[in-house]
């Protein structure tokens, strides 16, 4: 009795799958062809995303090699930004010393610091003796650090609190949510960084492993660069569900034209039309746009960053960040300030507007960009300037166009300059401007 109930259902499934056999016999041809047009649609789709390849390179290091630092020409109109807690003071003069050290002790920019409650007396006696520049103490006003006008508070905060609990990381930091806010949009026109057209932006905690022997602002402006970077991550899916999509439809329903640096932050879909379109509710895959094509979710680490204030100050960002706010994204998820800038970045400008400073040696958290030292008389070894700036790192070869680091402290072979940790995506957001594509990985990326 028991056996012949288990033989039924089998009985079932045997009938089902000869019947389902005997169907693609006798379609074959069909199937065949079928399966063929959507392996050729398909490849065609992923075509679209293939990023072209420049004849020259579009963003190649501003210098390669030590400079004389030029203390006396004249300087851009620029200031290194840091906000900070009162409490980070510590890790705040560690960044301080480290930025003079190996840059502003020669070319003297101001600092200024934001805060979203009063300076202690602490912090700003310490501080004020850190910096060879003039040093700006700002507190920001409860507009600038808040919840946007409108928004149920409370809802927020039901949100934050679930975040909290789903362990998604800082998601239940009401203050992280109102930081990437604020660096987000509201940042941009601080009347402290109102006399200035570029900022870089600092951190505490933050290491500076090379000298930077020339002005990167200087450099920026006379290379017609906006947004400058280090490193490029891939963000943690959950915290940003939603951002891709918002993003995306307010690039189709302006018609902006698509770059290759977005290209670049897109994973084509390999569902054939028309199931494309349907795929992203189907299986909720997330940080898709409405035709299935998904975010690859890298993005600039904003914690450094040397960019044009005039940009995000501009209309379009401007309304893409309103538009942002009014969803309340920034607090029902936990959407950075990063991702912003970078979606933004790359649907609003050609790939050659951005800059790698692939020179530039930095180390925050756990990520490091390492720079290999340029070789031999690339160091200037007589200096009188760089005398303080001692390297211990290995120098690179003559004939490695990756050996450009000046009087780097880090080792290169051992981090950054194999950028070797699984979440680096700097390669990929760095494609667009490269006219030499090494090794079949960078050539399949391309495709993927
Ligand atoms: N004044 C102030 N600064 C903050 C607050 N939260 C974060 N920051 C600053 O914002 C920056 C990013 O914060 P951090 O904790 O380093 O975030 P992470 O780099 O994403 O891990 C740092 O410069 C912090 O000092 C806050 O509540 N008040
Ligand atoms: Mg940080």
């Amino acid at each position: 009795m028991l056996l012949r109930n288990i033989n039924l259902p089998r009985a079932g499934i045997s009938h089902i799958l000869r019947n389902f056999l005997r169907f693609l016999r006798q379609y074959r041809i069909a199937l065949l062809l079928l399966v063929l047009a959507a392996t050729l649609e398909v490849s065609l789709h992923a075509r679209k995303y293939s990023i072209p390849r420049p004849d020259h390179d579009l963003d190649k290091p501003f210098y390669s090699r030590c400079q004389e630092p030029a203390v006396n020409q004249s300087r851009e109109d620029a200031a290194l930004v840091m906000l900070v807690r009162n409490w980070e003071l510590e890790k705040a003069l560690k960044t301080v010393h480290s930025i003079e050290k190996h840059f502003n002790k020669w070319f003297h920019y101001p600092i200024v610091f934001l805060n979203d409650v009063p300076w202690t007396d602490e912090f700003m006696e310490r501080m004020k003796e850190a910096p060879s520049g003039e040093v700006v103490f700002d507190v920001l006003t409860p507009e600038e650090w808040s919840f946007p006008a409108g928004m149920d508070a409370e809802a927020a905060r039901e949100s934050i609190d679930r975040q909290g609990k789903a362990g998604i990381l800082y998601g239940g930091l009401e203050s992280y949510h109102h930081m990437c806010r604020f660096f987000s949009g509201k940042f941009y026109n601080v009347p402290a960084l109102r006399p200035y057209k570029w900022y870089w932006r600092i951190e505490p905690d933050v290491e500076f492993h090379c000298a930077i022997t020339y002005d990167p602002f200087l450099e920026m402006a006379r290379h017609d660069k906006v947004y400058g970077f280090t490193i490029a991550l891939t963000e943690l899916p959950r915290t940003c569900p939603t951002l891709f999509r918002r993003i995306s439809d307010f690039k189709e329903a302006r018609h902006l034209p698509t770059t290759t640096l977005w290209k670049a932050m897109i994973s084509p879909s390999w569902v054939p039309w028309p199931l494309r379109g349907m795929s992203s509710w189907l299986f909720n895959t997330g940080h898709t746009d409405r035709h299935g094509d998904s975010w690859n979710l890298c993005h600039y680490w904003s914690n450094f960053e040397i960019a044009s204030l005039d940009f995000f100050r501009g209309k379009e960002y401007q309304e893409l960040v309103r538009s942002l706010d009014n969803t309340g994204g920034f607090y029902h998820e936990r959407w950075g300030d990063a991702d912003v800038h970078s979606l933004a970045l790359a649907m609003l400008l050609d790939a050659r507007y951005i800059h790698h400073f692939q020179d530039i040696g930095y180390h925050h958290d756990i990520f490091t960009q390492c720079p290999v030292n340029a070789a031999g008389e690339k160091q200037l070894p007589r200096s009188e300037s760089l005398v303080e700036n001692q390297p211990w790192a290995p120098e690179g070869r003559h004939d490695d166009p990756n050996a450009i680091g000046c009087r780097c402290e880090c080792d290169a072979a051992v981090r950054g300059g194999t950028m070797d940790y699984s979440g680096y995506c700097t390669h990929r957001l760095t494609l667009p401007n490269r006219a030499t594509r090494r090794s079949w990985v960078d050539l399949a990326v391309t495709w993927f």
